[in-house]
């Protein structure tokens, strides 16, 4: 009996079994360790599964991310080349994405890091309020999901411009592209939102040189991955008014150690990689429609370019 096998510490498989019970009945559902016979493999269903896993089925026809982020299955050396990575577009991610990231831009718009100081000491202080037209969003990153956070906090009101590897057309929302467009992306930016994939192009780009480039005081909002940001350059630059204030999901190391600096930072907030959680019920069916396509001898919807990896 051909099967699906489903790989993951973080995501409960039970909602997974009965929607493929259902859907396909025909396909055996197995949670690893419960492998049964790798021969019988045809798909796994994964998210972070550890390197050199995939190796142990020798009929495997598609890997199924969990996720949207693909960099934690591609860096594995040994995984199959024949075999296409398909991964999950939107599936419910978007709207969660979207949420966080206008919830960043409102909390430092707001200055809610700065309340939250002065709750710490007791301290009734009135903040001058800013006007929404000067907190200028930037949001690099204009894939499924970078493009739906632009779209919501342009809703909110604020000026939002993006960036991207290759020039895009949203409408009213001005766009930049490439390393040329960089640097007029920034001087522009005041609070920066990472949508990036996580790519040998994109590792570390979150680093001093590029918070220089920022206007004096901007805030961080970092909802792509850990490996974008340089943190002792962000604590460097924090330290020095550079950045004022950064809401962080994603770490280098997750989760991340309870004696890292950024748990007790100040000017930090720490969110254990929930920005956008993968739900079987808004997920599943992208996915129970691909493994049809396959079934059928077609080709998924959502293959990654292992060669661009995003
Ligand atoms: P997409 O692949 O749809 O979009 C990626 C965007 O990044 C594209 O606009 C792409 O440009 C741009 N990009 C890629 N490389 C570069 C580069 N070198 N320079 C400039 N722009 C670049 O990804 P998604 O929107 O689906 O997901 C984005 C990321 O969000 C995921 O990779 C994952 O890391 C993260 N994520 C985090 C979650 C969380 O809970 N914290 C949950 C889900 C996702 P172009 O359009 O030109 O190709
Ligand atoms: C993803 C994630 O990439 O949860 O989907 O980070």
């Amino acid at each position: 009996m051909t099967s699906i096998v489903f790989y993951s510490r973080t995501d409960d498989p039970a909602p997974w079994r009965e929607i493929f019970a259902r859907e396909l009945p025909h396909l055996a559902f197995r949670v690893d360790p419960d492998i049964g016979d790798p021969a019988e493999v045809h798909y796994t269903l994964v998210w972070k599964p550890p390197a050199g896993w995939h190796g142990q089925f020798p009929h495997l026809r598609a890997i199924l991310s969990l996720g949207a982020g693909v960099d934690a299955l591609l860096t594995d050396a040994s995984l199959p080349s024949h075999v296409p990575v398909v991964r999950l577009l939107d599936g419910g991610l978007g709207r969660q994405m979207a949420e966080y990231a206008a919830y960043g831009v409102l909390h430092f718009h707001r200055r809610m890091h700065e309340y939250a100081a002065r709750q710490r000491t007791g301290t009734w202080e009135m903040l001058e309020p800013r006007s929404t037209e000067s907190c200028v969003v930037g949001v690099m990153g204009l894939g499924v999901l970078g493009v739906q956070a632009v779209r919501l906090i342009d809703a909110l009101g604020f000026p939002v411009i993006g960036w991207s590897r290759t020039p895009k057309d949203l409408g009213a929302v001005e766009t930049f592209s490439g390393a040329p467009g960089l640097d007029a992306f920034l001087a522009r930016t005041r609070v920066l939102v990472n949508f990036l994939p996580l790519t040998p192009q994109t590792s570390g780009i979150l680093d001093r040189r590029l918070f220089a480039r920022l206007p004096r005081g901007s805030y961080l909002v970092n909802v792509a991955r850990g490996g974008h940001l340089v943190e002792p350059d962000l604590l460097a630059a924090l330290d020095d008014g550079q950045i004022d204030g950064a809401l962080l999901d994603v770490f280098g190391s997750e989760p991340l150690p309870p004696d890292h600096p950024f748990w007790q930072h100040p000017k930090i907030v720490v969110t254990p990689h929930v920005a956008g959680v993968t739900l079987a019920d808004e997920a599943a069916a992208q996915i129970i429609a691909n493994v049809r396509r396959l079934e059928n001898g077609e080709a998924p919807v959502g293959i990654v370019d292992r060669a661009a990896g995003y």
